[in-house]
């Protein structure tokens, strides 16, 4: 989604790579080619104008760590600054403990995709809590009709009533419901309006007034470019948002406003909507995206990464995991982030359970391989990273545009993911598992307690 920004950005840096020292003309010229890509992205003039500032004072005239190439830091720097840009907070929803019910209103302009989005939510949330959807669209039954069969389809509890002609009335009902019901999720699906008006505000205000309310989302088409921000901020000066989700972003968004909404409107994107499918929906992660924009994976974390080796809760924590057998895709990146640290990928691999019958004569290779398979797992959502589902073809092909890698080497990927996996789970490996762990540094007696 950001491919035509990460292509003008890579060709950009690719200019500075590997140089010993880069100037501040050099440093000047790259950034103005990214604020060129980000402005035909459709981000706004501001937000372009303020990264190109930032960028500037962290690059120029600063030391440089010892240890750490001058382009990665540059590099690094550029990475904050984006996700200064795009927003440091993490994606989804505000969640609570399990059974502190939270309350989430959608709400925004008429097929803008509330309703679409309160069920994608509801399938995105279900396995962690549980999920009431309910319907405030009092204006037209057929929005109701169309949010039953929604929750219907995802298997979730729903709340609408068409006889009563009042939404915050719908929504007190809804919330004794949910307690009888023990549900802890509450999405609710409000009524769309061409333009923004007085009657619109005054019934979310209503609503607002009648529960409390967890996060105000709103939620907007992003394929009407700038205006995206006016909508933002319309809300968000006469009720206030906590949250934005972008939908449509299948549907020829060029990404600027997903970048550049927090810099506009002090609002950060939650989510963005892919797709007409229920499954169709993104956490947004602005580190993410930020790496991805610069064609590599979380470049920050791999400079911080470089200066310290893995600790000892990492390598406790990780055979805790494998012990459980929930050995996933992110413990695969710290066991790639790892081998550089313990000295390379021969001994990596000594280490490794049942791996010692690997041909060494090819590590050069094998090297490059694993520095692909970062990119590849850093551009998978969270989700994705905890390997719960397979990888369907589309997922596959989004990963490999965002990481610049292919589906052939994601499919390669997974099959070594699941050999480790394997080889990890038969406790007659474990042993030798925990001797090499025990070479990192750990007790003994930590590793049986552990075990
Ligand atoms: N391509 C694409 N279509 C979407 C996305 N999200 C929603 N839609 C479509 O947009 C249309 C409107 O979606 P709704 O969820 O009904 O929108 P709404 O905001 O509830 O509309 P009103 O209740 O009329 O205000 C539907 O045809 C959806 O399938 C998305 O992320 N991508
Ligand atoms: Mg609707």
């Amino acid at each position: 989604m950001f491919d035509n920004i990460t292509k003008s950005v890579t060709s950009a840096l690719s200019k500075i790579r590997g140089k010993k020292v880069i100037t501040d003309k050099e440093i000047t010229e790259t950034l103005l080619v990214i604020k060129e890509a980000l402005l035909s992205a459709d981000v706004s003039i501001d937000a372009a104008d303020k990264f190109i500032e930032d960028a500037k004072s962290k690059a120029i005239g600063k030391e440089l760590i010892e240890g750490v190439s001058a382009d990665s830091q540059f590099i690094a720097s550029v990475h904050d600054t984006l996700v200064e840009m795009i927003g440091e907070r993490e994606g989804g929803l505000k969640l609570l403990a399990p059974e502190k019910q939270t309350v989430t209103l959608l709400f925004g302009l008429q097929g803008s995709g509330k309703t679409t989005t309160a069920a994608k939510l509801a399938k995105f949330y279900k396995d962690k809590r549980r999920v009431m959807l309910v319907g405030l669209d009092i204006y037209r039954p057929a929005a109701m009709e169309q949010l039953e069969t929604l929750a219907k389809q995802v298997g979730v509890f729903c709340y609408t009533d068409t006889k009563e002609k009042k939404a915050y009335k719908i929504l007190k009902k809804a919330i004794v419901q949910a307690k009888k019901e023990h549900i802890d999720m509450m999405i609710v699906d409000t009524a769309g309006r061409l333009e923004i008006d007085d009657e619109l505000m005054l019934e979310l205000r209503r609503l607002l007034n009648t529960v409390n309310v967890t996060e105000k989302i709103l939620v907007v088409d992003s394929t009407v470019g700038q205006s995206v921000y006016n909508v933002s901020k319309s809300f968000n000066d006469s009720i206030g948002i906590d949250g934005v989700i972008l939908t449509k972003f299948d549907s020829g968004a060029k990404g600027g406003a997903a970048l550049s909404l927090k810099y506009a409107t002090g609002s950060e994107v939650r989510f963005i909507g892919t797709g007409e499918h229920i499954d169709d929906i993104d956490e947004f992660d602005a580190k993410r995206v930020a790496g991805q924009i610069l064609g590599m994976g979380d470049i920050v974390k791999l400079v911080e990464k470089a200066k310290s080796a893995i600790s000892e809760k990492e390598a406790e924590e990780m055979l805790q995991r494998v012990i459980e057998n929930n050995f996933d895709y992110n413990d695969f990146l710290k066991q790639i982030d790892a081998t550089s640290k313990m000295g390379g990928i021969t001994k990596m691999i000594g280490m490794m359970p049942g791996a010692s019958n690997i041909d060494t004569s090819r590590l050069g290779s094998e090297e490059l391989k694993f520095a692909r398979y970062k990119f590849i797992i850093e551009s998978m959502t969270k989700k994705e990273r905890l390997a719960l589902f397979p990888l369907n073809n589309s997922r596959k092909v989004r990963i490999a545009n965002g990481s610049g890698t292919s589906v052939y080497e994601i499919n390669q990927l997974v099959k070594q993911f699941s050999m480790m996996k394997n080889m990890m789970g038969s406790t007659k490996k474990m042993n030798k598992l925990a001797k090499s762990l025990e070479n990192m540094g750990m007790s003994m007696d930590d590793l049986n307690k552990l075990m």
